[in-house]
């Protein structure tokens, strides 16, 4: 049984919910909240005390990025971690971008608001204004990241910038975005998440 470590709000722990919630998989979803994370016991299964963490048999993994293409090579290789070397470079873009300017902007706002966090909210919002207009022109010309398919890139990128309205950001605003989260939403399976724009909702 597949083990997750998350909480309900964490944009990082819904990028594997929804993988694995596309893969058709049952899981274990395990609470962790901010004390939880500062556990000798969850710190043995993710030094860096975050979620999310995943579990399954002796395997453990940290890091939503490599939680997805972990996914992606045992039960999507080629259509969710690409198809050629071009791809896979293309699809690399996108995990880094979430793992920097996208958590580091809109993440970042967002988590200033709704829980707290101290943040540097002019270097937040800078990260933000840089990162924006480029997802922007990027799916004002095409559904998906990369290819003509959801890929770990979509995973990846999506949540942070579908929850962005939490952190202040008017989505209206970035209509490709906007389009491309609610088009994630529409897909069969799709996880709920508080805060995501459905389609036709605001
Ligand atoms: N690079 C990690 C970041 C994970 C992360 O920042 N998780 C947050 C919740 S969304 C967390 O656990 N923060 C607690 C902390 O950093 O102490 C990933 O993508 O999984």
């Amino acid at each position: 049984m597949i083990r997750l470590y998350a909480s309900e709000m964490s944009g990082n722990a819904h990028k594997v919910r929804m993988a694995l919630a596309f893969l058709g998989f049952a899981w274990d979803e395990r609470a962790t909240d901010a004390a939880a994370r500062q556990s000798d016991a969850f710190r043995a299964i993710n030094p860096m005390a975050q979620i999310p963490a995943y579990v399954e048999d002796d395997f453990v993994l940290r890091d939503s990025q490599a939680i997805l293409a972990f996914l992606a090579a045992r039960h999507r290789p080629g259509e969710w971690d690409g198809h050629s070397p071009e791809e896979r470079g293309a699809i690399m873009v996108w995990l880094s971008h979430s793992a920097n300017e996208i958590f580091n902007g809109p993440a970042l706002l967002r988590a200033e608001r709704l829980f707290g966090w101290s943040v540097d909210t002019a270097r937040a919002q800078a990260v933000t204004d840089r990162i924006l207009p480029i997802v922007e022109a990027h799916l004002a010309a095409r559904d998906w990241l990369v290819g003509d398919r959801l890929t770990i890139a979509d995973l990846a990128a999506s949540p942070y910038l579908a929850l962005a309205p939490d952190g202040g950001i008017d989505l209206e605003q970035w209509p490709a975005i906007r389009d491309w989260t609610r088009r994630i939403a529409a897909l069969p399976d799709f996880p709920a998440m508080p805060g995501w724009p459905a389609e036709g909702g605001a």
